[in-house]
């Protein structure tokens, strides 16, 4: 059992933002673990025991959120399977069915620290998906799925930030210019 509560930081914005990109450099320089939702649902779309593969695979190709049930329970069993108290989680709560499922069920066995928000024009998130469709093989890498992305982004994710600003638990950093430009104001808000 853990001594404290795991400290959370949750990374949200719209696809192509650079949520894993700037998680991995969080990750070098101030040790957190990053827990990518949409990663978790990918593994376990491939995992033959697994008897949500189909319904998983479903949502990710119609740019659709999966029921919180699934992905909250993939992101408590990574929680808790380690050892550190600091996690990233990037891409999720994504709509109102994952917040309240996420508080229901982990409300009170964690702290959520702040949600950092990466603020990307969504012509730049274009250019950087079909760049990334190119090579990645993510079957929603293509222009009929991340139209689909971008429009439940805007309807039930944008509500979930607006829901945490009430709170004052949001910190935003413009993502538009280079990697290592956008860590230089993510940096700032982890020290
Ligand atoms: N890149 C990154 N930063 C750059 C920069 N500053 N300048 C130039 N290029 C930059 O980056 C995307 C691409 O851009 C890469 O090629 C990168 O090199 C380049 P990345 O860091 O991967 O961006 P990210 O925001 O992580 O984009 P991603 O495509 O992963 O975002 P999504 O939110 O669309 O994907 P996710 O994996 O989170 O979710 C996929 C699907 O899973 C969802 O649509 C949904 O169907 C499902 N899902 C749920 O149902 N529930 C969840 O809780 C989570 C996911
Ligand atoms: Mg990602």
């Amino acid at each position: 059992k853990k001594m404290s509560k795991p400290q959370i930081v949750f990374v949200l914005g719209g696809p192509g933002a650079g949520k894993g990109t700037q998680c991995s450099k969080i990750v070098e320089t101030f040790g957190y673990t990053h827990l990518s939702a949409g990663d978790l649902l990918r593994a376990e779309r491939k995992n033959p025991s697994s008897k949500v593969g189909t319904l998983i695979e479903r949502c990710i190709k119609e740019g659709k959120i999966v029921p919180v049930k699934i992905t909250c329970g993939l992101l408590k069993t990574a929680i808790f399977a380690n050892k550190n108290t600091k996690f990233l989680i990037d891409g999720f709560p994504r709509n109102k069915d994952n917040l309240d499922g996420w508080d229901e069920e982990m409300g009170d066995k964690v702290d959520v620290q702040f949600i950092l928000y990466l603020d990307c024009p969504e012509e730049v998130c274009t250019k950087r998906i079909l760049n990334r469709g190119l090579t990645s093989g993510r079957t929603d890498d293509n222009v009929e799925s991340l139209k689909k992305r971008f429009q439940t982004y805007v309807n039930e994710t944008l509500p979930i930030i607006k829901h945490y600003e009430k709170d004052g638990k949001v910190r935003s950093v413009v993502t538009d210019c280079t990697p290592d430009e956008v860590f230089e104001r993510v940096r700032k808000h982890f020290s």
